[in-house]
């Protein structure tokens, strides 16, 4: 009965996804993966003819919107105000060194001029001008990186059939041809990948919404998604070109990082995140939003603090993965003023103290609710990010240690190690709200 049960559970959860095979990363691609877990900070960007309505960029699903009455929307959406050098200045102050922007979203509307569907940016607003272009010369021109998110999910293509757990609800919908959609959207990549120059990565999102759920657990893919010729298109056309899935799943073949939503890698906090036993070895980005939406929504007034932002960082580095933090522009091309003023505090603490973030790996204790490690070769940077006892204790830390200080004032840090880990004598008047930083340099 065991090992019936067994065989069972591994026929329901082993769905076998087809994916590049036998992918050998070239060495473009390696130095790309180097670079991006290097870069540690980046900025997100939602935005789409669904920030018009205010109510996030789940709205068309959310309010059960009808295909007819959604394509009005793209008549509203004129945004004059938009400057891609202000927002990539602003990105660049942040400390952030790449930027990954909606080009399409679930709404299935192309942020950019697309020969391969009316539904665009350029073809159905009165703005009529492609917005990528503009910001892929102002990210070449500042060194920053951009990166595509692009939704394998569609909830106006007809051709997205069968449909998946979303959007069941969007009057409208007619039956449509999977096989043309997967060829639309190699359409789109090969335009994405050709007309912006140099790109950093492709961002997938929507691989869930073909998966059954129960509320639990995942349970079957019910399309095949092509990944194998899609990933391989990439690859051929930009091979440095680093993709990722957000599908909440261990990594597959062909793909160069691995991101966590909301969530610290394998903590699962979501309930329906990447579990611990599916963290892979590629660099790894967790997104979260300034927010609490990801579009620009006008009632959401959860803006984090400073320190809330601050330590979202530094417990990502801790990780050893990327923040990618995300902001949603306002209909008008504009970044909300608390957004660009929390940024600008961001910038700061990252100008003072971006050496114990950027370039560094995993320390060598996973963080906790009360701290997290950084190291760059022989210096490890400890954070403590609360307000804890005057002696601090590192449970499990092992190492030989050469000198120990505070990383501001250079004063020393007086540390003692036995069997059960080490014990650190920071004096109140020398901690930081935010982060009390402690260099530690091994022998
Ligand atoms: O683009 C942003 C969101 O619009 C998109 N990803 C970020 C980056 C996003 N889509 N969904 N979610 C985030 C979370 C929603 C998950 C759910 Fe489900 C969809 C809960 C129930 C349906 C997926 C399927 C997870 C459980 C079942």
């Amino acid at each position: 009965m065991k090992r019936f049960l067994s065989i069972s559970v591994f026929l329901i959860i082993f769905q076998p996804i087809i994916a590049q095979q036998n992918y050998v990363p070239t060495n473009e691609n390696m130095e790309a993966r180097q670079w991006f877990q290097e870069a540690k900070f980046g900025l997100f960007i939602h935005w789409g003819v669904y920030s018009v309505l205010g109510d996030g960029e789940w709205v068309m699903n959310n309010q059960n919107i009808s295909i007819d009455d959604y394509e009005k929307l793209p008549s509203f959406f004129n945004p004059i105000d938009f400057d891609a050098e202000e927002w990539v200045k602003m990105a660049k102050d942040a400390g952030m060194k790449y930027i990954t922007i909606t080009s399409r979203h679930h709404d299935g509307f192309s942020m950019f001029d697309s020969q391969v569907t009316d539904y665009t940016i350029v073809k159905k607003t009165p703005y009529k001008k492609d917005i990528l272009k503009p910001l892929a010369a102002a990210c070449k021109k500042e060194g920053i990186k951009l990166f595509f998110y692009y939704s394998l999910l569609d909830w106006h293509d007809d051709n997205y059939f069968p449909r998946g757990r979303t959007g069941t609800k969007i009057p409208g919908r007619a039956d449509g041809n999977w096989e043309e959609y997967i060829i639309f959207m190699k359409a789109q990549l090969t335009e994405l990948l050709t007309n912006y120059g140099e790109i950093a990565g492709i961002w997938f999102d929507g691989h869930w919404d073909q998966k059954e759920w129960d509320g639990e657990k995942y349970g079957k893919v019910k399309v095949d998604w092509h990944y194998e010729e899609i990933y391989k298109l990439i690859h051929d056309l930009q091979p440095q070109c680093l993709i990722g899935n957000n599908h909440h799943l261990a990594p597959i073949e062909g793909e160069d990082f691995q991101m966590f939503e909301r969530d610290l890698p394998g903590q699962n906090t979501t309930g329906w995140g990447t579990n611990a036993s599916d963290v892979g070895e590629l660099p790894m980005e967790v997104c979260e939003t300034i927010n609490g939406s990801w579009g620009f929504n006008l009632k959401d007034n959860k803006h984090k603090s400073e320190k809330e932002l601050v330590q979202y960082i530094i417990r990502s580095a801790g990780y050893g993965s990327n923040l990618l933090l995300n902001v949603g522009p306002m209909p008008n091309g504009e970044i909300q003023l608390e957004h660009i003023k929390s940024l600008e505090k961001v910038g700061i603490w990252m100008r003072e103290n971006g050496e114990t973030i950027y370039k560094t790996t995993a320390g060598p204790v996973a963080p906790t609710d009360d701290m997290a490690f950084t190291r760059r070769g022989d210096t490890m940077y400890l954070h403590i990010l609360n307000d804890t006892k005057e002696l601090f204790f590192v449970e499990n830390f092992k190492g030989k240690i050469k000198s120990m200080h505070l990383y501001k004032s250079k004063e020393k840090v007086n540390h003692k190690i036995n069997e059960y880990g080490m014990f650190i004598e920071v004096p109140n008047n020398k901690k930081n709200q935010i982060d009390t930083i402690i260099e530690i340099i091994l022998k």
